[in-house]
This record gives C-alpha cells, sequence and structure tokens, in this order.
C-alpha cells in the first residue's frame, strides 16, 4: 500500500502525444503536481537548490541532487525526470550519476552541454558551452552505463541560452541524438518562442524534443503539441508559487498578531495527514 510502483518515463512518453513535466524540489511538491495531473516531475536543480537557499550553480553535490530526485520518486506513481545538471563532472562523473540514479529508480536523468560548475541559464555568469564532440562523448558514456534497456537520456543543449543562435543548436542536437540520446531539451530564454519554433523547424525528429517554457509562458499545451514537442517541463512555477504564499502568510500572521484571518485561507492540517498517507502509516501500527 505505501510502497509506490510507476511507469518508466520512457513508457510515459510514449503512450502520450506530449508529456507534461511539472518541477519539484521535494516530495510534497511533486506528489502535488501529481495530483493535479501532471504525467510525470521534473527535480529541479534551481528548486533544490533554492530550498536549501543556495545558487543553482554545481554547489550541491551528486548524493544532495540524488538524494532530493529520489525522495520525490518514493512519494509518486509517475516517474522523475532527474536534472543531472552537467553529470557532475567529466565522463566517469556522469558513469557514476548513472549508476546511482538508476540504482535508486530514476528512470530518466537530463544533462547539459555546459562546463562543470554551471551556473543557472537565466543568471549573470559563464554559461561557456563545452565543445560538442565532449558532450557527446558524456551521453555516450551515460547510455553506456546503463543497466536497464528502458532508462532514458535526455541531452540538453544551452547553444542559444549562450548566445550561439539555431544552427549550433542543430548541429549539436543532431550530435547527440547520434551519440545515443533518447530525447533532446532545447533551452530559450526569449520572452518568446520563436526561436524554440525555428528549431522545431528544422528538427528531423530523429528524437523526441523536449521544451522548459519559463520566459515564454504565453504558448498552449494544445499548439506546443501542434509545433512537435513530446515533453513540456514546467521547470519552477510551483516553488515561484510557493514563494509568493508562504512570503504573505507569514507577513499576514506577524502583522495581525493572530491567524483567525488567514484560517479559511489555508489548508488543513488534515490535508496535509492525507499527503503524508496518515492512515496507511497508522494500519502498519496496528
Ligand atoms: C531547473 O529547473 O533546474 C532547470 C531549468 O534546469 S532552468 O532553471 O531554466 O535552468
Ligand atoms: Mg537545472
Amino acid at each position: 500500500m505505501l510502497k509506490r510502483s510507476y511507469p518508466s518515463f520512457r513508457t510515459v512518453l510514449e503512450a502520450n502525444d506530449v508529456v507534461r513535466i511539472a518541477g519539484a524540489h521535494h516530495a510534497l511538491s511533486g506528489v502535488l503536481a501529481q495530483e493535479a495531473g501532471f504525467e510525470a516531475v521534473w527535480s529541479s536543480s534551481f528548486e533544490v537548490s533554492a530550498s536549501r537557499c543556495l545558487p543553482d550553480a554545481s554547489i550541491l553535490s551528486m548524493t544532495e541532487y540524488l538524494e532530493a530526485a529520489a525522495n520525490i520518486q518514493k512519494a509518486l506513481d509517475v516517474p522523475v525526470v532527474a536534472d543531472c545538471d552537467t553529470g557532475y563532472g567529466g565522463n566517469y562523473n556522469v558513469a557514476h550519476m548513472v549508476h546511482e540514479f538508476e540504482g535508486a529508480g530514476i528512470t530518466a536523468v537530463c544533462m547539459e552541454d555546459k562546463l562543470f560548475p554551471k551556473m543557472n541559464s537565466f543568471a549573470d555568469g559563464d554559461q561557456t558551452l563545452l565543445e560538442t564532440g565532449a558532450f557527446a562523448r558524456k551521453i555516450e558514456t551515460a547510455k553506456n552505463a546503463q543497466r536497464s534497456d528502458d532508462f532514458f537520456v535526455i541531452a540538453r543543449t544551452e547553444a542559444l541560452i549562450s548566445g550561439h543562435g539555431i544552427d549550433e543548436a542543430f548541429t549539436r542536437c543532431q550530435a547527440y541524438a547520434h551519440a545515443g540520446a533518447d530525447a533532446v531539451l532545447i533551452h530559450s530564454k526569449r520572452s518568446t518562442n520563436d526561436e524554440v519554433l525555428a528549431f522545431l523547424d528544422r528538427w528531423d525528429q530523429r528524437v523526441p524534443v523536449v521544451i522548459v517554457p519559463t520566459t515564454y509562458p504565453d504558448w498552449h499545451i494544445d499548439d506546443i503539441k501542434r509545433a512537435g514537442v513530446s515533453a513540456v517541463i514546467y521547470a519552477n512555477q510551483g516553488m515561484r508559487a510557493a514563494l509568493s504564499t508562504l512570503r504573505s502568510t507569514y507577513r499576514a500572521i506577524y502583522a495581525a498578531g493572530d491567524t483567525t484571518a488567514l484560517e479559511p485561507e489555508i489548508a488543513s492540517v488534515r490535508d496535509i495527514f492525507e499527503l503524508q498517507r496518515m492512515p496507511d502509516w497508522q494500519k502498519l501500527d496496528a
């Protein structure tokens, strides 16, 4: 009853025209995303870092990201896609990362083609790319390291983020698909979807395309599907909403001196018991 079973990300991708994936940083946010209908959950390096009030800059260790992703996966009936940044170093780190994440029950990982240590894609700072061939070898290493055929490796290019343009993004994604990537992720920080559309226009669909429409939110899921995207990651909206709510709640309590006005607006303790699966736990202690 308490142990979860979940399909692999590959299975979910094959069963849906477009997979909607919500960002999370702990099991509770993952469970709420699943409850809303999301078919998968993104263990976001940005959110996991921010939940420790640290920059998303390769500061936390692989083990800390693994623990976060595994804790989310343990609470879910849908698969986690683990954001593994650059693979935490060189090719040996990538192989170790795959062994550890797959061993912990994660069925999909994503790696990006920036230098280690990396900086969050929207932050000022160094966004230098790793040379294409070197990143392709990381993808090959990851694919060689996986134990089950089902394990899924997403190759993310930061070519547009680092100001290189569509040609470079296209060439890189082709090389990564050739190296064995199961999907490519094309990341953009533009305020419109024009760059991503231009990429999709050229992409031969050799492998599926994943997008992260954080800065170009005005793109309905039906249109995203029509454009040929296979998976969409809403990477950080959950944490941003939580932050607004936590901030206003704490301020309201402090300002009012009591919580009376707030009570009708906030979740009940019983609601939290349900998410904790308290009744199932209590049965264990019969
Ligand atoms: C994350 O959520 O950690 C991501 C997406 O990698 S972004 O923050 O846009 O880099
Ligand atoms: Mg990240």
